[in-house]
């Protein structure tokens, strides 16, 4: 990074590629057809999310602690890590909880950027299983108790400033799949996703993947930051940002079964005859059986292929179908079914909430044929 300074500048462009949601906070995705021109995300078409200002580190400073309910708490380099533990390497598709907010958005307003389906992305991680270090430190792994992580970046959010902080639950952080990541489709980490070190908890809302990890605390309770105890909550439609109680909320973890058309974009001009349509799937966790695209808003459908479709869980499913579509205005519409046999709901507004939350109806694509 040729900025030497602890944050970036507002006005820096980080990624030029990508569809800028806001530039301080740097938040942004890839246009939809970039998305899906490769399985691995690259970096310069990974979303980014930041509640911050992006902090520069140095890696030969860098420590990462580990405390709380532990025997040995640690205190290690980035190398003490690396040469300490064997390294793993996982695909996952991280996805932020706001992914295809503007679907929801449509419905009534929402707060938060209005992502488009480009708040995904695949790629694989390298570092070391969270577990080994839990193990080292002699944690207790009680399933009650929670893994928190503190990062380096500050955040504010309603006026107050705070270090950016999130948990997950000690059973899924004993999973193999959960990763202290420093690489990145085989690179070290960039600036704005993490470097040096972040969490990666694949099948999770991308918020419990924190970037520029400092500490790790073993604790009877989610961390207290902001981030945990009041963000990041489901609610039902009622409710509002003046009435939500944040402890009634629900905890945003495992993300649901989603897809998206990546192509044709919405509101392009086709010409008759046959269309192809691709996009993705996700099924955070369980897999993916089945992905069914439609012409006419949902009254028929025909099955999509798969075109990539691995065993691994963690990662979404890239398929593609061929539609003969005639003249005229059609709304085309994708939704995918998981191993359990279960779908997504059909209207955005069927799970409508003030924050737009795990926006994740059908996907409809109007195009016009002509
Ligand atoms: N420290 C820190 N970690 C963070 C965030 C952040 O703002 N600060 N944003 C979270 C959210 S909401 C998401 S969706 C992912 C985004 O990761 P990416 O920017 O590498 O795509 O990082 C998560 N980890
Ligand atoms: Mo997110």
């Amino acid at each position: 990074m040729p900025n030497p300074s602890p944050a970036m500048p507002a006005q820096t462009v980080i990624e030029p590629g990508l569809i800028a949601h806001s530039q301080q906070p740097f938040n942004a995705e890839p246009p939809a057809d970039q998305l899906r021109a490769s399985f691995i995300t690259p970096r310069h078409r990974f979303y980014v999310r930041s509640h911050g200002d992006i902090p520069q580190l140095d890696p030969a400073a860098h420590r990462l602690r580990v405390g709380g309910w532990v025997s040995t708490a640690l205190d290690l380099s980035l190398n003490e890590l690396k040469d300490r533990f064997p390294s793993a390497t996982v695909m996952a598709t991280l996805q932020c909880a706001g992914n295809r907010r503007a679907d929801m958005q449509r419905v009534r307003p929402v707060s938060g950027d209005p992502w488009a389906p480009g708040a995904i992305g695949n790629a694989e991680w390298t570092g070391v299983p969270l577990a080994d270090v839990l193990r080292a430190a002699g944690a207790d792994e009680d399933a009650a108790l929670h893994v928190a992580f503190d990062s380096a970046d500050e955040c504010s959010t309603d006026g107050k400033t705070f270090r950016y902080g999130a948990s997950i639950p000690m059973t899924k952080a004993l999973g193999p799949e959960v990763l202290l990541a420093w690489a990145m489709n085989g690179d070290p980490l960039e600036a704005e996703h993490g470097a040096p070190l972040r969490v990666v908890v694949p099948g999770y809302a991308g918020v419990r993947s924190p970037k520029w990890l400092c500490a790790i605390s073993v604790q009877d309770r989610p961390s207290d930051s902001p981030i945990q105890a009041s963000d990041y909550k489901l609610f039902p439609p009622h409710v509002t940002k003046e009435t939500a109680d944040p402890a009634a909320g629900i905890t945003i973890n495992a993300m649901p079964l989603n897809s998206a058309i990546c192509e044709p974009a919405p509101h392009v001009q086709l010409p008759p005859g046959p269309a192809t349509l691709r996009g993705y799937a996700t099924a955070s966790g369980r897999a993916v059986v089945r992905v069914d695209v439609s012409q006419d808003g949902g009254r028929t459908w025909l099955q999509a292929d798969f075109e990539d479709h691995p065993g691994n869980a963690w990662s979404w499913t890239f398929w593609r179908a061929t539609l003969d579509l005639p003249k005229g205005e059609h709304e085309l519409v994708v939704r995918a079914w998981d191993e359990a046999g279960q779908t997504q709901p059909a209207m955005p507004d069927d799970t409508w909430n003030f924050k737009g939350y795990l926006s994740a109806a059908w996907h409809r694509v109007p195009v016009s044929v002509g």
